[in-house]
């Protein structure tokens, strides 16, 4: 069971929770359950056991955090190569829970929660929950998608687990998202944000002031984001964002959240072990430098993961945080190390097109890209939602814009893209993550 200390984060003293234990006790604590999670996956894991068998390596050479650096990698082709169940290290009667993400190619991937693996799920939601300032009394709506996705449930026992009320409203359906935001005085609110935006749009088109709403907080996360989703978000509903990550291999929602701070996320590395790598060779690189975040998985029962390859670009912010934490904090995930467009032999990156658009006023924080092929050649059209007013302002002002565009995502790209401007609403909405690639290229 999860330890009264670990729940109940928002009326204990400081030194008593983990975010801020000592952090040479903390270490120690790694190293310990290091030692313990390669043992467990090296007795019950096949695969895990073949490749440290191939490295000549046993448990027992675990005897430093350093000496992690020794152990095999894990990656997403690892899991659909044993789907379903094939990295599991509990029998299945002890297994309590299963999600899956289908993610863009092939067979789902499949993880697993035995009830002690549940349990420290939700006391990092409650601990993530409570660095956001929320507590027993606040109303949480939970928008992100119930189901095998793990963000629903996921952030649905932290909320709960906190004392706080759940609304288990799940996505999609915004007038009715708005109506018990609204009807029930919801504090704060669980969700994509892209989603939020798009509930932002419909609320003033229904006339709901969400300023107006006791509404103080959203827990925004499973897509990168940026500082100025984040500006929007806040000037247009008067609430805080917060950043919060995970993903289903490690366990879901809570690997790490942003506190009242907002300068990175702290990992809840007592229970995930951060390394960042180059994402070419694998080396580990010092904190400060960006690179592939791999993360390992200290205290999961059911299926323990050894330096997961998560895909996601980080690093490691250097120094302390001044809220106290100590643990460590990572830069926001801008970009995959798998998302990257090659046009024309141009590396290209999603982000780097958002971070253009959102230089520039008159354009809304919706865009989508279109690949296609002609006669052999990559086309890549960047379609551009605009303000209501530019489209009723005269066509001098509207060609501004695109030469605006148009030169800022030159330069960004350094190739020539076709940019197109759109009416609001023309870019359809997600009830989750945003589809911000579609790929016609083989078609
Ligand atoms: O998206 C878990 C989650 C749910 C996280 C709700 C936060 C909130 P997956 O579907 O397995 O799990 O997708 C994981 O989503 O590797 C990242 O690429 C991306 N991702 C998740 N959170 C963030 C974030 C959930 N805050 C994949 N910023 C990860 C950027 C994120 N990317």
């Amino acid at each position: 069971m999860t330890s009264i200390l670990e729940t109940s984060v928002a009326d204990c003293h400081p030194a008593s929770v983990p975010d801020y234990i000592p952090v040479e006790q903390l270490r120690d604590l790694q190293l310990q359950r290091l030692r313990t999670v390669v043992t467990r996956a090296w007795q019950q894991v096949k695969l895990f056991r073949s490749r440290m068998d191939e490295l000549g390596l046993t448990p027992d050479d675990i005897r430093s955090l350093e000496d992690i650096a020794k152990l095999p990698f894990t990656k997403k082709s690892d899991l659909r190569d044993t789907y379903p169940f094939g990295l599991f290290a509990s029998p299945m009667k002890d297994v309590v829970r299963l999600h899956a993400s289908s993610g863009t190619t092939g067979k789902p991937i499949v993880v697993a929660y035995t009830q002690e693996d549940v349990d420290v799920w939700t006391s990092v939601l409650v601990r993530a929950l409570a660095g956001c300032g929320l507590h027993r009394g606040d109303i949480i709506q939970v928008a992100y998608g119930y189901g095998l996705f793990t963000g629903g449930l996921g952030a649905h026992y932290g909320a709960e687990g906190l004392g706080a009320t759940v609304v288990p409203a799940s996505g999609g359906h915004a007038d009715r998202q708005i109506m018990l935001m609204r009807d029930f005085g919801v504090t704060a609110i669980c969700c994509t944000p892209t989603y939020f935006l798009h509930l932002v749009d419909r609320a003033a088109e229904l006339g709901v002031d969400l300023k107006k709403l006791p509404l103080r907080a959203g827990i925004f996360g499973a897509e990168p984001w940026t500082e100025s989703i984040r500006w929007h978000i806040e000037n247009q509903s008067n609430i805080k964002a917060f950043d919060i990550y995970g993903l289903s291999e490690i366990i879901g929602p809570g690997v790490s959240c942003e506190c009242f701070r907002h300068e990175g996320l702290h990992i809840f590395e007592d229970h995930f072990y951060p390394e960042i790598v180059d994402p070419d060779s694998g080396a580990p690189l010092p904190d400060g430098c960006e690179g592939e975040l791999v993360l390992t998985t200290l205290s999961k029962q059911a299926m323990p993961m050894i330096r997961y390859r998560t895909r996601d670009i980080t690093r490691i912010l250097p120094g302390k945080c001044e809220c106290g934490r100590t643990l460590r904090r990572m830069d926001r995930i801008g970009r995959r190390s798998d998302d990257m467009l090659i046009i024309r032999g141009v590396n290209i990156f999603p982000s780097q097109v958002e971070s253009a658009l959102l230089q520039i006023d008159g354009t809304l924080p919706h865009y989508q890209i279109l690949l296609t092929r002609k006669q052999g050649l990559d086309q890549m059209e960047v379609q551009i939602e605009v303000t209501p007013q530019m489209f009723n302002d005269k066509i001098g002002a509207l060609q501004e814009l695109h030469q605006k565009l148009q030169g800022a995502l030159d330069r960004v790209l350094g190739i020539r893209v076709q940019v197109a401007l759109v009416e609001a609403h023309t870019i359809e909405r997600s009830e989750g993550k945003a589809v911000r690639v579609i790929d016609r290229r083989a078609s």
